[in-house]
């Protein structure tokens, strides 16, 4: 449990009032503040709820939204966490979450995962950095039969759930980055609709760069696992990375057949299908499916991206694409360099490895 401070201007966005009304209520005596060293006014999350009940105090709605976002991180961080986010220790982070898992403390795994994103911090970065090792480790217990497969499902649907509540937060805004600290590879600013499409309002901060927003319509790109491939989790990192560039993402979801995905492809379009891959060993069947499938991409002139945790292992006939990557990070550089995405990001601080 940590505790929540704004200052005067937080609090006069708030409830959409100008800083000196905050200052009047204050010196009223309506709401409580504290002081800092320096002489500036903070107000306590607690005080702010109550001074907004008690008093009856419009909100919008969003802002309303906001607030109820930050009552729940202060429920559900403790300060250790909040140390390491601060810090931008995701080795820490990684450890923290998969403590979290272990012990099916879902509350805290959406406030961790989604403070991290608020302060900042890039769905790429969130998944190969924190999520990806913690869903390893829970891979090693379960190999080592430390951990029942009842146990592995409810921590898999945990952190599943725990990202589509932090996707919900992002789409509408809510996880703010610019008002907080900068990590690398991050500083995505936008507030994206449901089906993706970018609204140019992101301000602009000093770890992003702004470059040529997209004339035409953002690059549509379809996200899928292929046949008989149920390990999800990358694929919605995917789908994430994608998104927070400004991609217009269509989510297929895990073992999809491929004549569906031919389907698919015809109906939406896409630019791009990225397409992630965890079962190293897959039938020849499947193989030559794959292969169809490919040619059938580039004969419509989609681009082919595939990634996931064993691609680079497989030694005899592995999958072909456009382009292949273990990672996230990877991804999104690869789509910064070749697509028109909505913001380039500066040197930020480096994250401690
Ligand atoms: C959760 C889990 C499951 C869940 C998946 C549920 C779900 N909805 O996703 C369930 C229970 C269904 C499952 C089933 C099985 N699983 Co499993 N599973 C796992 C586990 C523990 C975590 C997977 C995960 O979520 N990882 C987290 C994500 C974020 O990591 P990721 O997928 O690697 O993604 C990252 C990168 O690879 C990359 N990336 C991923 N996709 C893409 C795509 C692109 C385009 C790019 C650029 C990058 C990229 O970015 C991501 C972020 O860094 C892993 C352990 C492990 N080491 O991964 C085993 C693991 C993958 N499973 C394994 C096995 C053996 C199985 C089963 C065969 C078990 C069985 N006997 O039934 C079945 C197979 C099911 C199938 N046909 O797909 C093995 C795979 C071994 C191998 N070499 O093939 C593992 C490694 C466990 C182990 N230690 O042995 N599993």
């Amino acid at each position: 449990m940590t505790t929540q401070f704004f200052s005067t201007r937080e609090l006069s966005e708030i409830c959409a009032v100008g800083e000196t009304t905050v200052k009047r209520w204050s010196n009223m005596g309506l709401i409580k503040h504290h002081k800092t060293v320096g002489g500036h006014r903070k107000f306590k999350l607690e005080d702010v709820l109550e001074f907004i009940s008690k008093n009856n105090i419009e909100v919008p709605p969003a802002q309303l939204e906001r607030l109820k976002l930050e009552k729940n991180y202060a429920e559900h961080l403790d300060i250790g966490s909040e140390i390491l986010l601060v810090r931008g220790d995701v080795e820490g982070l990684a450890q923290k979450l998969t403590e979290l898992l272990l012990a099916f403390r879902k509350n805290e795994v959406e406030a961790l995962l989604s403070k991290a994103v608020e302060q900042g911090m890039s769905f790429a970065t969130l998944f190969d950095r924190i999520i990806a090792p913690a869903m390893y480790h829970v891979g090693e217990l379960w190999a080592a039969k430390k951990l029942g497969i009842s146990e592995e499902h409810i921590i898999t649907n945990i952190l599943i759930e725990s990202v589509l509540a932090v996707k919900a937060h992002y789409e509408k805004g809510l996880l703010n980055a610019s008002r907080h600290s900068t990590w690398n590879n991050v500083g995505i600013n936008v507030n994206l609709t449901m089906n993706g499409v970018a609204h140019s309002k992101a301000k602009k901060t000093d770890d992003v760069m702004p470059v040529a927003l997209p004339a035409s319509k953002p690059a549509a790109v379809v996200c899928t696992c292929p046949e008989s491939e149920y390990h999800e989790l990358g694929l919605l990192g995917v789908s994430l990375v994608c998104q927070s560039l400004g991609m217009n993402v269509s989510y297929v979801g895990a073992a999809v057949p491929f004549k569906d995905l031919e389907h698919v492809v015809d109906e939406i379009k896409p630019t791009v299908v990225c397409m992630s891959v965890t079962i190293a060993k897959v039938s020849p069947t499947t193989y030559r499916r794959f292969e169809m499938f490919r040619k059938f991409l580039k004969k419509r002139g989609v681009r082919l991206i595939l990634g996931g945790q064993f691609i680079g292992e497989r030694k005899s006939r592995p999958f072909e694409a456009d382009f292949r990557a273990r990672s996230l990070e990877e991804l999104e550089q690869y789509l910064r360099e070749n697509f028109e995405v909505l913001y380039q990001p500066r040197n930020g601080r480096a994250l401690k490895n």
